[in-house]
């Protein structure tokens, strides 16, 4: 409570020799609670923003908690470790990092390191080869949510004779959710030994605004008649992708069959409308579980190496009587 006031007071504190601000030191600070820095990705995606609201009102209510640094890297990787390194200045407890691409971070995660100062992956995942430089990640099965489309698109098109032409809208370009919601759908599709050609598959970088203009391409790059199926990594694309198609004449959710990821508001209300006919949850309300996790890292505590968030998926069926309970 005391580092609440004093976060405001900033250098001056250190006057007083009140030195609890932080310092790495993993004593987090038991009375004065912890000092937080969080790279959030950007605010991209209606998830994006459920997932920055729910940290933030996670830290403010949460007394263990002194002040939350918060820092969105728009989309930017540069960005991003330029965050981790003031909040290493900075001296923070823990630092939060929901990693925009899952490679390149080896050098300020060791930074971080060195400086004693705990990692923990809030949502998306790095390369393999880097996960000794965290401590735990917590966030979706990435994969586990390209397998549910793949197996519902499988379950569709199993009797498609002639072929399933699909197109994919891929998430930002090396990001841990276009690579493993990519990697979990093919893989499906190939076990299952479904008929199926993709017949082009780009990045729509997870913003409704990339995820028209690349529907726009694909429309006149390969017609829309005779495709069956769009699977789009997050709503945003999707409902771009689904203004593309109507204004290029044709009726999302019938002519061209669509899957999205996340199930915002909007993604169901486009669902209830029947424009499009799957959902992949993707859950960005975990900031007090955060928050918990957090704790347990200043503390020294052991934690497992990755947390899954609980998430369902949506058909048709399910749309109409779901939408009332989404939170975003
Ligand atoms: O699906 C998308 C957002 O990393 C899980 O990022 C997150 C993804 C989410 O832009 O909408």
């Amino acid at each position: 409570m005391l580092k609440k006031v004093l976060a405001g007071i900033g250098a001056g504190a250190l006057l007083f020799g009140l030195t609890a601000c932080g310092g790495g030191d993993g004593e987090g600070g038991a009375d004065e609670g912890l000092v937080v820095g969080f790279a959030q990705v950007g605010a991209e995606s209606a998830w994006r923003t459920a997932n920055s609201t729910s940290v933030q009102d996670a830290a403010a209510a949460d007394d263990r908690i002194a002040e939350l640094k918060f820092v969105d890297a728009q989309q930017e990787q540069e960005r991003q470790i330029s965050a981790i390194r003031d909040f290493i200045t900075q001296q923070v407890d823990v630092i939060v990092l929901a990693p925009v691409v899952e490679t390149g971070w080896t050098d300020v995660l060791q930074e971080a390191e060195d400086a004693g100062i705990p990692v923990i992956l809030a949502d998306r995942g790095i390369e393999a080869a880097d996960e000794d430089l965290y401590t735990t990640r917590l966030g979706s099965d990435f994969v586990a949510e390209g397998r549910s489309a793949g197996e519902w698109a499988v379950q569709t098109f199993a009797d498609d004779a002639d072929g399933t032409k699909i197109l994919e809208l891929q998430g930002t370009t090396g990001s841990a959710p276009a690579n493993d919601r990519n990697a979990g759908f093919f893989e499906v599709l190939d076990a299952e030994g479904l008929n199926y050609e993709l017949v082009d598959s780009q990045s729509g970088n997870f913003t409704a605004e990339e995820g028209k203009a690349v529907m726009e391409t694909f429309i006149t790059t390969h017609a829309l008649d005779g495709i069956d199926l769009l699977y789009a990594h997050n709503d945003e694309m999707g409902l771009g992708a689904i203004q593309a198609i109507e204004e290029a004449g044709f009726k999302p959710g019938e002519d061209i069959q669509i899957i999205i990821v996340d199930g915002s508001k909007a993604g169901f209300q486009a669902g209830v409308d029947g424009k499009l006919n799957y959902i992949v949850e993707c859950n960005p309300v975990f900031g007090e579980q955060l928050m918990d996790v957090v704790v347990q890292v200043a503390n020294g505590d052991d934690v497992e190496k990755f947390t899954p968030v609980e998430e369902g998926v949506f058909d048709a069926t399910q749309f109409e009587a779901e939408l009332p309970n989404r939170q975003f």
